[in-house]
């Protein structure tokens, strides 16, 4: 088949997940087609089958906001017709649902019929898509899609209590590629970041709001106070001034390791006795699943998806958000219990199994296949 595939190429988990699903099918002998403003930040190009179609959002005078959604949707013609795309994945809802609605109109005017499956990856419809301002395009745009997925049970509940759609939406949950984690990831050493033998707490994020990063520092504090540890942090973002200046105020920077973006974190995660993700809301929580991958338990909050993916008291542990006391205890009690430790890092691995990409890529094919050989055009 050849697939058009739509991301923001931005830090992010749902350009994670286009990307990583847009290689898994060029390996798989579909030609997959990338359209971004600039090349997402997983996407090495070394495979035949593997396409990408940059389109620049020129700054005009007049227009104060940008019109990204129209040069969007024009490249999404131009690639369709002359790379004969069969179907089209757009991921994140806001505004790619409506832009590949809008793309699928001019091409009907062409005689060619172009479906597309939207995937909902959670802050398109957790935050931003709360926002009123979206609703009648959102939904509009969602109604439309030929196929609706969403990453988790948990945003599917959301989109329909939300948006009221009538749409059907089919959970397909997020992946890692299960090999990828099982090779050695030697040139990370452990005693780099931390010499003297300390337990390494992880976070990975794009330190927004919703990430609730001062929670990270405060069980950080916690654990620190009770074993000599470090806390690596991996990548940037809006909260990072506040966050390093809380560090700065419990006088724990020099235990604190940032690292900055990191385009693949699983060398980092390879060092890491645990991982924490105190969410406010986390629709899935891929960061949660790398770790896993890695046999990294995960000290997590309870809400959105992330109990389909971390189990309570099996995998890591979850908790209500902003109930660092318990987090912090349930990260020390981990760390203190080599035994129990083993067993979840066992646990977290044959968990995160279930999510591996040869599992998990023939849903989205077939799903292509249906929208492929049902011809008719939407409405
Ligand atoms: O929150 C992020 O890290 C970015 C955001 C995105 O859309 O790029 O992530 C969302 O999609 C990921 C991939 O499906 C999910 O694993 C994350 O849980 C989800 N983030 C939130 O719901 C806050």
């Amino acid at each position: 088949m050849n697939i058009g595939m739509v991301c923001f190429p931005t830090y992010g988990g749902s350009g994670v997940v286009a990307t990583e699903l847009g290689k898994a099918l060029a390996k798989k002998g579909h030609k997959v087609h990338f359209m971004s403003y600039s090349q997402p930040f997983r996407l090495n190009l070394f495979d035949e089958n593997l396409f990408y179609h940059e389109f620049n959002v020129n700054d005009y005078p007049l227009f104060e906001y940008q019109p990204y959604e129209s040069v969007l949707a024009s490249k999404i013609v131009d690639v369709a017709m002359y790379e004969q795309l069969d179907v089209l994945h757009v991921h994140y809802a806001i505004p790619h649902a409506s832009v590949a609605y809008m793309a699928q109109q001019i091409l009907k005017s062409k005689k060619i019929n172009l479906p597309y499956v939207t995937t909902l990856h959670g802050t398109d419809i957790t935050l931003v898509g709360r926002d009123p301002a979206f609703e009648p395009v959102i939904r509009f745009s969602l109604n439309h899609s030929n196929a609706l997925t969403s990453v988790s049970e948990s945003l599917k509940k959301d989109t329909l209590k939300t948006f009221k759609i009538d749409n059907k939406i089919t959970v397909i949950p997020n992946f890692i590629n299960i090999k990828e984690y099982e090779t050695p990831h030697e040139h990370c050493v452990k005693t780099k970041y931390a010499p003297n033998g300390e337990k390494i707490l992880v976070h990975i994020s794009n330190f927004r709001k919703v990430k609730r990063i001062e929670d990270v520092v405060q069980i950080f504090d916690r654990v620190k106070k009770e074993m000599p540890a470090k806390l690596i942090l991996v990548g940037d973002g809006p909260e990072k001034a506040a966050i390093d200046q809380l560090c700065r105020q419990l006088n724990i920077s020099h235990d604190v390791i940032n690292l900055g973006k990191i385009a693949d974190p699983k060398e980092i995660l390879s060092v890491a006795d645990l991982f924490i993700l105190p969410s406010e809301t986390e629709s899935f929580g891929l960061s949660a699943l790398e770790a896993m991958a890695m046999k990294v338990p995960v000290i997590s909050t309870n809400s959105g998806g992330l109990p389909e993916v971390n189990i309570n008291g099996k995998t890591g542990y979850l908790s209500d958000v902003g109930d660092v006391e318990e987090m912090s205890a349930n990260a020390i009690k981990l760390l203190s219990d080599k035994k129990l430790f083993n067993q979840f890092k066992e646990n977290a691995f044959a968990q995160a199994k279930k999510f591996d990409i040869v599992n998990i890529l023939p849903h989205y094919e077939k799903l292509y296949q249906q929208l492929v050989s049902n011809q008719a055009v939407p409405a």
